[in-house]
């Protein structure tokens, strides 16, 4: 098989585009799903209510498997069919599962998905079950299922691909470069979920990297959000049955919890907390001001940045990013849950024009 065939087209990937900043070797075999280079999108209307210079959304909902593990899922799997694997392993409360299903069945690998029963959003599972992954359905939650697939990894010649594996990181940190390359210096706000802490992680290896390199002047305030049940770096002790509508993050013990209370303290940021009506709130405010339709867990940057607002953070003159970390589509229940005007009518002309005013 020869994975770098696609070196040709036109979207050429992570691994090509920012090679010379990875862990890269001349036996890492090169190849995309059309990862990375994703949109960066101004905000119309929610900027409107906080009085900033400029709001940005960072669309990495638009990655091929709908999340931003593609990022780093490309590099892992590069690393681990360089080192000879040919099964990749993870837990995931449901992105990471789809990435890493896709990758492996582009490279003609196994995948295992170890999955906390009940709680992965419904679009998730069937890109697992479409890519081929070998579903373990567990009883028990996320952090169960790490610790799961940590011992797993270290017993047999399998690659443990979460975010506690390093190339997922390196991988990750390039979303912040094309920050840094859309904007022409790091924004002094960075908006993002945290979870399992591994992408506040990534953001900030990259524009410190950059920053170091002389390519950006600054590097922003890194403001992380957690979901209020699921807060265990905000309470500071992990949590033992997290719970919140953003499932993605459902997360009570963060593997990069460390690196992620560097990334708060080095940039002089922040990690937080909001409540689940606030982050359905924003959910509906990005879809139906911004027309952005995203995942909730991904929809916490702008209930955190809204709840800053409030709170009289001054913004002005200010350049924001949020990243957009999913694509709504991934979880149909919670969007069938919106209130919507569904007028159901007989197929007649007449009826439609009176239900829409020209009678
Ligand atoms: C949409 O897929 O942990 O803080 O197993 O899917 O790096 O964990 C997903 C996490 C944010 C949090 N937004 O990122 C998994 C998983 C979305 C996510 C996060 C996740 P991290």
């Amino acid at each position: 098989m020869n994975l770098s065939s696609n070196l040709n087209e036109s979207h050429k990937g992570v691994l090509h585009r920012y090679g010379k900043y990875l862990p890269l070797t001349g036996d890492t075999p090169i190849f995309t799903l059309g990862e990375g280079d994703t949109p960066l999108v101004q905000s119309r209307r929610i900027a409107d209510r906080l009085n900033c210079g400029a709001l940005y959304f960072k669309l990495e909902s638009c990655n091929p498997t709908g999340s931003f593990k593609d990022r780093g899922m490309v590099v892992v799997v590069a690393k681990a069919i360089e080192h000879g694997l040919d099964a990749v392993l993870c837990a995931s409360t449901g992105n990471t599962s789809a990435s890493a299903a896709a990758y492996a069945a582009r490279c003609g690998l196994t995948a295992y998905v170890i999955i906390p029963g009940q709680n992965v959003a419904q679009g998730k599972l069937a890109q697992a079950i479409a890519y081929g992954a070998q579903i373990l359905e567990i009883d028990g939650n996320f952090d169960q299922a790490l610790s799961l697939a940590q011992a797993i990894s270290e017993k047999h010649p399998i690659a443990l691909v979460n975010s506690v594996n390093p190339y997922r990181i390196e991988g990750q940190k390039t979303a912040a470069f094309e920050i840094v390359d859309a904007l022409g210096d790091a924004p002094d706000y960075l908006f993002i979920p945290v979870g399992n802490a591994g992408n506040i992680t990534a953001y900030w290896r990259g524009f410190v990297e950059y920053h170091n390199l002389g390519v950006a002047t600054q590097r922003p305030r890194m403001m992380g959000f957690q979901a209020a049940g699921a807060a265990p770096i905000v309470i500071g002790r992990p949590v033992e049955e997290p719970h919140t509508v953003a499932s993605a993050i459902r997360i009570g013990n963060p593997a990069s919890w460390k690196s992620a209370l560097a990334a708060e303290d080095e940039s002089g940021g922040a990690i937080d907390a909001v409540p689940d009506d606030e982050i359905l709130e924003a959910y509906q405010l990005l879809a139906q001001e911004e027309g952005i339709f995203c995942e909730p867990a991904s929809a916490i940057t702008v209930a955190g940045l809204l709840k800053m607002s409030r709170e009289g953070v001054d913004f002005s003159d200010k350049r924001i990013v949020c990243i957009i970390t999913g694509n709504g589509l991934k979880d149909p229940d919670t969007a069938m849950k919106i209130p919507a005007t569904l007028h159901k009518l007989p197929a007649s002309l007449q009826d439609i024009e009176a239900e829409m005013g020209w009678a």
